[in-house]
């Protein structure tokens, strides 16, 4: 396994077993089963991209994996909550998540509403309080980015703005700007925490802020791509991919060998960008 592939896999792990235990049962009761639901919500499967990057721009600012796996798990329990969102009969209506039934299928609509509120509010607790060795102002920013990206001036909004556009755009400016709330929000989110939470000066949280904010519309750039959405635009899209991964490169380089965790995961998109491009054959 190549340096980057084992750096993925062990910080994957240790991402894995924070949730678990943020998400712990308590020994006392929980009340109508809500904490069982919201662990099927975050603990069966996903990639853990968004906390990785956390990680990643922790380290390239000099912090240890430590410092930010309470982010870690808050921007996953946000992601985790806009996916059971977003397959609620009322959004997309999906029946299949992670190769199992969608959370409102297995634990009812009024559950899953519940689940996705639950979460969002757990992920600020967690966030908050588990914070080993983060000055408290650097914490009370990190709240703030995160409510920004997630909120009406991030997802929250890019889904609005989604619904709104309907799926086959044919402005490629109109169906960024979807993709930078919707997606590219919770990433910079990503980059930013992990700046914040391994001390980092102003301008490398901006930094790190903007390389989440590329690698995430490139990201949903090569989502589209694999799942064939936005037909009219899929050529500028593999073009904007190339630009913003050069972006991602550029950012990486500035920070030299700290760099590494960012370059692995870079490299890791742009193969993903490339399965996509040759699935679906528009070189
Ligand atoms: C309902 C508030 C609200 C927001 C919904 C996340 C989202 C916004 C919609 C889900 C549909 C979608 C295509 C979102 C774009 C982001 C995206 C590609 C999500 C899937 O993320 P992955 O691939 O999923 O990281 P895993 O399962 O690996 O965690």
């Amino acid at each position: 396994m190549s340096d980057a592939g084992a750096w993925i896999e062990d910080r994957r792990a240790m991402v894995n077993s924070a949730l678990t235990k943020a998400l712990e049962l308590p020994s006392e009761s929980d009340p109508g089963g809500l904490r069982e639901a919201m662990r099927y919500a975050v603990l069966h499967g996903g990639k853990r991209v968004r906390p990785l990057l956390v990680l990643a721009a922790c380290e390239a600012a000099g912090g240890t994996p430590k410092m930010a796996l309470p982010a870690c798990c808050a921007l996953e329990m946000v992601h985790a909550y806009s996916l059971v969102h977003d397959d609620l009969p009322a959004m997309d209506d999906d029946a299949e998540r992670r190769g199992l039934p969608t959370v409102h299928v297995e634990f009812g609509e009024a559950n899953a509403i519940l689940v996705g509120d639950a979460l969002l509010t757990e992920a600020f607790r967690v966030l908050a309080r588990g914070a080993v060795g983060v000055a408290p102002a650097a914490m009370a920013e990190a709240v703030v980015r995160l409510a920004t990206h997630a909120g009406i001036d991030g997802m929250v909004g890019g889904q609005a703005l989604d619904l709104a556009a309907g799926q086959d755009l044919a402005d490629l400016g109109e169906l960024e700007q979807v993709h930078a709330l919707k997606t590219g929000a919770l990433y910079a989110a990503a980059g930013a925490l992990g700046a914040l939470c391994a001390g980092a000066p102003t301008e490398q949280v901006a930094q790190l802020e903007e390389f989440g904010m590329s690698f995430g519309v490139g990201f949903q750039h090569a989502d589209d791509v694999l799942d064939d959405d936005q037909p009219k635009l899929r050529a500028q899209a593999k073009e904007r991919m190339e630009i913003l991964l050069a972006t991602c490169e550029q950012i990486t380089d500035t920070f030299g060998d700290r760099g590494e965790p960012l370059r692995g995961l870079t490299g890791w998109l742009r193969a993903r960008a490339r399965d996509a491009a040759a699935g679906a054959r528009f070189e």
